[in-house]
């Protein structure tokens, strides 16, 4: 018998819980929605729109923890897959608070995922000072016995909601729910200098929008540039070459954008010239030989 089993008593009868087959499609749910967001980022990056999403990450609750909450909120084993609702947990991080009501619109959209309950603790911020927009979304995977539906935990935040959230919660297990008074109290001020601090970063929002725009914008056209140099070797001689690389130096010093755009189009030009003049040579070998 494959993966590690508990035995259950329940209504004096004993049942097996196979508990890595059991958390089997909740893997399969985690790296699928993973791929699936990180996708989309990289979707927006490549039509060189802002994406409201800055990194994803997730986890499948362990054995352990799912234990731990079953047994605080006195569920029983054969209501653990409806009543524990993040064993396949998904983080979505943002940079701006702004950011996560797109994300959030995003996901209500889709159709391979269906949204079950919403909880809104940034605008309902827990007592404990936590902040997170957490959707619950039914999710399907198709499982080598057919497919099987599982409920996802999403939960969305920005960069400073998520230092905040877990360093508390490494500090919530440290004292084992017990944080003393002292401590307490910083982390409260804390959880009040990220809303200032998210506040403020959203203040600046357009213009930290536009400078991460524009060198994401800087970065592909020097991409494009040196592979459009690096093709050209073999299409001419190499001191042409290296006249080109000379003038695209030349222009980057410049550090002015405009230009480099205008040298990004006019080398385009320039190869799509070399590209012709070859094909034609090519021709032309091609019909003597004939
Ligand atoms: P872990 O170790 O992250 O998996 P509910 O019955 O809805 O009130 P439930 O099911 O715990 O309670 O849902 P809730 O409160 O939305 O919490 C779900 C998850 O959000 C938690 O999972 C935490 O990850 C996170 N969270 C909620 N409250 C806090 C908090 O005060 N501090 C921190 N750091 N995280 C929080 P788990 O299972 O508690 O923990």
């Amino acid at each position: 018998m494959d993966g590690l089993f508990l035995c259950i008593f329940s209504g004096g009868k004993m049942d097996i819980v196979l508990w890595h087959r059991l958390l089997e499609p909740y893997e399969m749910a985690v790296d699928e929605l993973i791929l699936k967001f990180r996708h989309m980022k990289e979707e927006y990056e490549r039509c060189g729109r802002y994406c409201p999403i800055e990194h994803v990450t997730g986890r499948v609750k362990s054995i352990s923890s799912i234990l731990d909450k079953m047994q605080k909120k006195n569920i029983p084993m054969e209501r653990m897959e409806e009543d524990i609702e993040d064993i396949a947990g998904i983080r979505i991080i943002c940079q701006f608070v702004e950011d996560i009501e797109r994300v959030a619109n995003i996901i209500s959209r889709r159709t391979d995922m269906e949204v079950r309950e919403i909880k809104d603790y940034v605008r309902n911020q827990k007592e404990s000072g936590y902040r997170s927009y957490h959707m619950i979304v039914d999710y399907e995977v198709n499982t080598i016995d057919g497919p099987k539906k599982v409920q996802a935990e999403i939960q969305i935040r920005t960069m400073a909601m998520d230092f905040w959230a877990t360093t508390e919660h490494s500090l919530q297990y440290k004292y084992q729910g017990k944080i003393p008074e002292r401590v307490g109290t910083r982390l409260s001020n804390a959880a009040n200098a990220i809303i200032s601090l998210d506040s403020e970063m959203s203040a600046v929002r357009d213009e930290i929008m536009d400078a991460q725009l524009s060198s994401k914008m800087k970065y592909s056209l020097v991409e494009d540039i040196v592979s459009t140099i690096e093709n050209l070797y073999s299409l001419t001689t190499t001191r042409e070459v290296e006249k080109i690389q000379d003038e695209f130096y030349r222009v980057y010093q410049q550090d002015d954008m405009e230009e480099l755009i205008r040298y990004h189009d006019q080398l385009d030009l320039i190869a799509q010239a070399y590209r012709a003049q070859s094909n034609r040579q090519g021709e032309g070998i091609k019909k003597s030989e004939d």
